[in-house]
């Protein structure tokens, strides 16, 4: 089997392609060009895995990158993936995280109409939640201009598939992390300065709504339901999550707790992190996944939170 995986440099881009490494795949993960190399997620497999150059602004070199991969399946991963940046950069947000998704569908059904595509979705289409929790039948009501680009994202998908018969899923996850995640995120801020602050190298971490709840799991628990979803006889669409919400304080006061720390003293508002409108409760209802996928989170909220804070702690030990 040959899988396609755009976003290969990206948190959940590197889980997959490890595991799909491990079940046989052949793996070519599309690139874009950059004048560094960003490869520190995938720097370990970096000798099994195949590379594109391609760009998701940039059709042509979408449909290159599949013709020189004839993958049996996509995994589409690659996006503007910072909800803050998207109010800054709305039109490019649009077309990464949007538009992006249609070329590559296009590419798809130009090449090889029976090639299998996932599309990364996210909970963060339900926004200004309709209800609580929120399944596959929740209708949407995104509060960023990144919610707004997946919705379209996710809808193409769905419409990929009722019009050109192609196995066309999507994926509708929410928020996962690991040790991987991106440092502006804020489970991976809040670890990492908590790490800092233990071993003398900050003295306090800036934040804004510590309110929003979320409903956060383990990215390589998550990285399997990608892959189960092509693996059905049908294409259907799937909601990923662990079914529980916690406040951003919440993951604050565990981070700090993991290392003996009050966090109290050291925490600090700073509105310049404040959204112009914010997603106040995230939490989702994945028993359609669990019934037909087989899937189940694994990891729980204080695992995830320990995972995080200890590898960041010994990273940071390890340089000084
Ligand atoms: P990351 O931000 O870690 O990775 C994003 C990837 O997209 C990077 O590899 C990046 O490449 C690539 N990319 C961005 N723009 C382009 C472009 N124009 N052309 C080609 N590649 C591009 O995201 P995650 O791994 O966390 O998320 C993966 C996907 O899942 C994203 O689509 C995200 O929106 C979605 N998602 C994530 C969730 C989460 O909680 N993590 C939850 C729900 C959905 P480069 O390294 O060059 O910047
Ligand atoms: P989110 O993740 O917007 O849910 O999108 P993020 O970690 O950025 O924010 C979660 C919540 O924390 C609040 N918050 C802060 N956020 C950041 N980044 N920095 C801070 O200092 C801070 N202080 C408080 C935010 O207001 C928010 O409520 C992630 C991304 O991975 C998306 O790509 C994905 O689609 C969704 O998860 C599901």
């Amino acid at each position: 089997m040959r899988a396609l995986v755009t976003g290969i440099t990206g948190q959940d881009g590197s889980y997959l392609a490890e595991f799909l490494l491990d079940k046989g795949y052949e793996v070519y993960g599309m690139v874009r060009r950059s004048s560094v190399e960003n490869f520190n997620r995938i720097e370990h497999i970096r000798d099994k895995l195949k590379f594109v150059q391609a760009d998701l602004l940039d059709q042509l070199s979408i449909i290159d990158a599949i013709k020189e991969s004839r993958p049996d399946e996509i995994y589409n991963l690659g996006a503007m993936s910072f909800v803050p940046t998207s109010w800054k950069q709305p039109v490019l947000t649009g077309e990464f995280t949007g538009l992006g998704v249609t070329r590559v569908l296009e590419a798809a059904r130009h090449m090889n109409k029976n090639v299998k595509f996932y599309q990364a979705s996210s909970s963060e289409m339900f926004g200004k939640v309709r209800e609580i929790p929120q399944n596959e039948k929740t209708p949407f009501y995104p509060r960023s201009p990144y919610g707004v680009a997946k919705v379209y994202g996710h809808y193409m998908t769905v419409n990929y598939r009722e019009s050109y018969d192609m196995f066309a899923c999507s994926g509708i996850l929410f928020n996962h992390e690991s040790p991987r995640r991106g440092l502006e995120f804020v489970t991976k801020k809040v670890t990492y300065s908590a790490a800092k602050i233990k071993l003398g190298l900050a003295d306090s971490l800036y934040l804004g709504n510590l309110d929003a709840k979320r409903d956060w799991g383990y990215a390589e628990d998550y990285i399997e339901a990608m892959w189960l979803m092509l693996q059905q006889d049908t294409p259907e669409d799937y909601v990923i999550s662990t079914g529980e919400a916690h406040s951003v304080e919440e993951w604050v006061k565990a981070s700090f707790q993991c290392l003996d720390l009050d966090w109290g003293k050291y925490v600090k508002i700073d509105k310049s992190f404040i959204r112009p409108v914010d997603v106040d409760l995230l939490v989702g209802d994945s028993s359609k996944a669990e019934k037909k996928l087989g899937w189940k989170t694994k990891v729980s909220f204080n695992e995830l939170v320990k995972i995080m804070v200890e590898y960041d702690y010994n990273y940071l030990k390890k340089q000084m």
